[in-house]
């Protein structure tokens, strides 16, 4: 046969299929890529789809809380915010960026927002407050401005 004058449909005929992987793995490219994706799959950076959903929850949960920390629940500085408001028994909404799936776009779309990455990332009454280190700087006046948007 001559490859060179045959035409196209007729030579993929000839093309070997991959044989699919047996048992387990069978739907799967690999199992080692199985895992790589597991394992680091949450790295990538999110679709353009993802990444306008992640957009219009974060604002959604901005808007429509008078107080707002996005935080990690290992952040120490998290921690220290959420601390701070609970002892002035303040009613907030914590979304813990790293307990749910859409966290690292969330995160991303914070920092399209404000303009800020790390958390805890803070906003009360729709004002981006920012860091946990400007939370405490408006420590002495921050019980005034919670009974002003209606948290406490
Ligand atoms: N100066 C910041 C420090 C915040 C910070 O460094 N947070 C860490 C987590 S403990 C962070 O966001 N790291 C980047 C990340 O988790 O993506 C503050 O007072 O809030």
């Amino acid at each position: 046969m001559n490859l060179l004058t045959q035409p196209i449909d007729e030579i993929k005929l000839y093309k070997k299929e991959p044989s699919p992987a047996p048992g387990f793995f069978s739907n799967s490219h690999s199992p080692t890529i199985y895992y790589f994706r597991r394992l680091f799959g949450s790295f990538a950076a999110p679709s353009p789809a993802a990444m306008s959903a992640a957009k219009t929850k974060a604002q959604s949960l901005i808007d429509e809380n008078a107080v707002v920390v996005f935080s990690k629940s290992y952040c120490p500085y998290c921690t220290s915010s959420k601390g701070l408001l609970s002892s002035l028994d303040a009613k907030f909404t914590t979304v813990e960026l790293d307990q749910i799936e859409d966290g690292s776009a969330i995160q991303d779309a914070l920092q399209e927002i404000s303009g800020q990455r790390t958390v805890p990332n803070i906003y009360i009454k729709q004002k981006h407050i920012g860091g946990n280190s400007d939370l405490q700087a408006i420590k002495n006046t921050l019980p005034q401005l919670l009974k002003e948007v209606g948290a406490v």
